[in-house]
């Protein structure tokens, strides 16, 4: 009997239906199937949350007013007017103001397959009519993506490629020092899918190897409680004080690997010279640290004894660099993981990312299958991601990115497919008096998302359990044929579907589908597939056995890989692809930037808001990834909704710190500062630093108008967090800065709406 099989970003599922409803069963393969799914098929199912048909925004269907906000009316209208008014609209915008005025950067994770990738088919589509102003980087890890080339020489992609595999980890390594831990719950995730959750038993097993693990994170619980893990809790956004002060202490007890050091990088000579303080006057010492970070000095001194004298790997989570400063924690633990000798060695060095997503650091062959082509874009204007309401802020402003001065587009028309800036972006209050500038927004998704609520033009597309498609991951072995299991939502469409439709009033329905079905797609893609395991010396099933059997696994995918061992082994062979062809400690093209807010050298820069140098009544929000969904994806699904706290987000204090506050856990607090203000539950958490509150980002945007005051009555963070560049190098987001107050919230509780659609006509 042929299997069917759903799948996304969190994971692979068998698919068992009974009586018209199915259940998702995990994978035999799979050690920890996420508890993410438990609410996938609730949230796919909630009339409440699904978008039933074409939506208008009335003031803009009627007077092309621009008056976006959460509680807008919907017209509804049917598909074909629908894409009459799109292609008219487009139109109207490439003739007025020329393609560039298409803000199409559309950031965000979609669904997991191959085919109806959100942005790949609307990138495809837009490009077929001239293209359109693109974004760079990602949410996840832009300060790293921009730093790494400059220092290592790889892009990010390649650096995460060849990073030191956990197996290789869990039998070389002594002493594992992780900065935010390593988590099962981020490593639910894989970007594009996966049929393995591994991050438990690697622990499981490095534990059992008698490797000892330390957890520096404001967070106990960024590590498994069972591991009898030692915990260090400096102050959030502090790390990189801390590596200084340990760098000084293998420094100055002369532990540092003077011959790494000459060999292979280049600027250690100037950066000893910082970190002993010749030149600013001030040491890096522990104690120096040890008043940033509040972690007691001697703790630094023996962590710096023991990382010296043991076969230690440094292993940092992307939550890191999400910060203010945040290329510098990052190139400070290359930085001391050089000093220590370690790197290009197995199980030892520099590791970015363990845990963050599943298959960081897995030991499988790097197979690159094919993806829908997204042709190419004749518009070469973009922006660095996270810099979405300064551009609609101020076009033509000027700002600094990668060595560039570059100008903000004229964004007429936004185009969102697959993301939802509503979640994912900083400081939503400031967005959404931004979001009123542009002339038109178009928005398609498969949910009333905040980013549909304040849309003009709303295209209702179908979710990945009402489609056929592929998830592939080219750190997987294993190919997924994902079936097609309930039927579609009301008038709900594929993406690829509804830009076909658009493509034939903009007389480019041939370009962008090359005259194929979604079957012809899928078949051609596979048939890519075919052509990339030939090569591998080995051969793939036809489409219809593939559809049959529904998962397909790659022979002898095991393999592992050790960060720069090529490098290491013979540096005049293999140089590192930067200009001194060694790890550039001190960074010659960074210096000639001349960037005061990002010197050429890890630095301790205090960050635009930090505990120990505020309010005393201030407390850290950790704003991390949810342990029930996606972002805010599935955020109207059971497992979400089971977490909530009188239907709001929870937020963990440590019990100390709800003593002090008054509050008890199931109450309500107000979560405040000059930004903004949301609502939340409290709940109890010991292994949490008392000066921090944890809550978890993608609660659906609820800006309410309580008292003269905007407050989201859901518990989105990001009406908390700072919109702030990481510096004019990255231009990352710096989502994980910012201090909040608490108070208990004494008020009447007000009632939701984003758990109903908006008005619709
Ligand atoms: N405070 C704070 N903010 C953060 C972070 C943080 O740590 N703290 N993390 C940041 C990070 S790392 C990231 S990556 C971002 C994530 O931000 P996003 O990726 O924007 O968040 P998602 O909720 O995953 O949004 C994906 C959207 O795609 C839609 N979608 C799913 N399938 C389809 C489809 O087939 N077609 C279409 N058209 N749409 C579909 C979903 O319904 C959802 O609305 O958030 C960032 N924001
Ligand atoms: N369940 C689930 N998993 C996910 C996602 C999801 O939405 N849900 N999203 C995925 C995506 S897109 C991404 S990019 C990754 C992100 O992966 P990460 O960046 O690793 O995840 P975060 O939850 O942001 O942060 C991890 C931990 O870092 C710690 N931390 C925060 N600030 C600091 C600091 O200044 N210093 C130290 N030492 N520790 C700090 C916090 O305690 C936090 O729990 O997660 C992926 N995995
Ligand atoms: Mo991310």
């Amino acid at each position: 009997m042929s299997q069917k099989y759903a799948a996304s970003h969190w994971g692979t599922f068998r698919v068992e239906t009974h009586d018209d409803q199915i259940t998702l069963h995990g994978l035999p393969q799979d050690a920890e199937p996420a508890q993410i799914a438990k609410g996938w098929v609730s949230a796919m199912t909630n009339p409440n949350a699904r978008i039933a048909r074409p939506a208008f925004r009335r003031g803009w269907l009627e007077g092309r007013d621009t008056a976006r906000s959460g509680d807008a009316e919907f017209v509804q209208l049917g598909w074909d007017e629908a894409s009459d008014i799109v292609a008219q609209e487009l139109n109207r915008v490439i003739e007025t103001h020329g393609n560039q005025a298409i803000f199409a950067g559309s950031y965000g994770w979609a669904s997991a397959g191959r085919f109806h990738h959100a942005q790949s088919q609307l990138r495809r589509f837009l490009n077929t009519i001239g293209g359109y102003t693109g974004a760079k980087n990602t949410y996840s890890h832009a300060a790293a993506e921009v730093l790494l080339p400059y220092i290592t020489g790889m892009p990010h992609r390649v650096f995460q490629d060849q990073m030191t595999s956990l197996d290789l980890i869990a039998d070389h390594c002594e002493l594992l020092v992780c900065f935010g831990g390593i988590s099962a719950r981020t490593a639910q995730i894989a970007s594009s899918g996966t049929t393995q959750h591994e991050v438990t038993p690697f622990l499981t097993k490095l534990a059992a190897n008698g490797c000892k693990i330390i957890n520096i994170s404001p967070r106990g619980s960024d590590m498994d409680a069972d591991l009898q893990t030692d915990w260090i809790a400096p102050r959030p956004g502090t790390d990189t004080a801390l590596i200084l002060a340990l760098a000084h202490e293998v420094f100055t007890t002369g532990k540092a690997d003077r011959d790494f050091l000459r060999t292979y990088t280049q600027g250690a000579d100037t950066f000893e010279a910082y970190v002993l303080g010749r030149h600013d006057g001030t040491p890096k010492t522990a104690q120096w640290a040890a008043q940033i970070c509040d972690v007691p000095a001697a703790t630094i001194k023996t962590l710096a004894a023991q990382m010296a004298a043991s076969r230690t790997m440094i292993s940092m989570a992307w939550a890191l660099q999400r910060a203010d400063h945040g290329e510098h924690p990052i190139w400070a633990g290359l930085a001391l993981a050089a000093i220590l000798g370690q790197i290009g060695k197995p199980g030892t060095g520099f590791g970015f990312g363990y845990g963050s997503t599943t298959p960081v650091g897995r030991a499988r062959k790097l197979m690159d299958w094919p993806s829908v082509p997204q042709g190419k874009n004749p518009v070469a204007d973009f922006i660095p991601v996270a810099r979405i309401t300064d551009m609609l802020n101020d076009a033509g402003a000027s700002y600094r990115y990668d060595g560039q001065t570059r100008e903000y587009p004229d964004a007429k028309l936004v185009w969102w497919s697959g993301g939802n800036p509503f979640h994912h972006h900083q400081d939503l209050q400031k967005l959404d008096a931004a979001w009123r500038r542009p002339e038109t927004v178009i928005v398609m998704d498969h949910s009333w998302t905040a980013t549909a609520r304040r849309a003009d033009i709303v295209l209702p597309t179908t979710g990945p359990l009402e489609r056929c498609d592929i998830m592939i991951n080219r750190r997987d072995d294993a190919l997924v044929f994902m079936s097609a299991v309930q039927p579609r939502y009301e008038q709900a469409r594929d993406d690829y579907d509804i830009l076909t439709d658009i493509a034939a009033r903009m007389g480019t329905q041939q370009a962008y589908t090359q005259g194929r079905t979604t079957r012809d797609w899928l078949v051609h893609l596979w048939e890519g597939c075919g052509s990339v395991a030939r090569a591998q010396g080995f051969d793939l099933p036809d489409f219809e056995a593939f559809e049959d059997t529904g998962l397909v696994t790659v022979p002898d995918a095991y393999e592992t890989r050790v960060l720069m061992d090529r490098f290491v082994a013979d540096p005049a062979a293999h140089p590192l692809k930067t200009p001194s062809g060694k790890i550039e400690i001190d960074c010659p093209r960074i210096a000639d930037m001349g960037l005061a807010n990002c010197p050429a050298r890890p630095t301790w820069i205090e960050p635009a808001e930090r505990l120990g140098a505020c309010d005393p009544d201030c407390l850290h929000l950790i704003s991390g990834q949810p342990a029930t969904r996606l972002h805010a994806q599935l955020d109207m699904g059971d497992a979400a909704q089971a977490s909530k706290i009188h239907g709001r987000e929870p937020c963990a204090l440590h019990p100390r710190a709800a003593e002090r506050f008054g509050l008890e856990a199931g109450d309500i607090v107000l979560v405040e500062n000059d930004r903004g203000a949301c609502l939340a539950g409290v709940t109890l958490d010991d292994r949490l630093r008392p000066d921090c509150i944890f809550m978890a980002t993608g609660a659906w945007l609820d800006l309410q108008d309580i008292d003269g005051r905007q407050i989201c009555v859901h518990g989105n963070v990001n009406v908390l967090t700072l919109d702030k560049g990481a510096s004019d190098l990255s231009q990352g987001n710096i989502a994980h800065t910012a201090l909040v107050k608490i108070s208990k919230w004494t008020g009447p509780l007000p009632a939701l709406r984003v758990t109903r659609p908006p008005e619709l006509r």
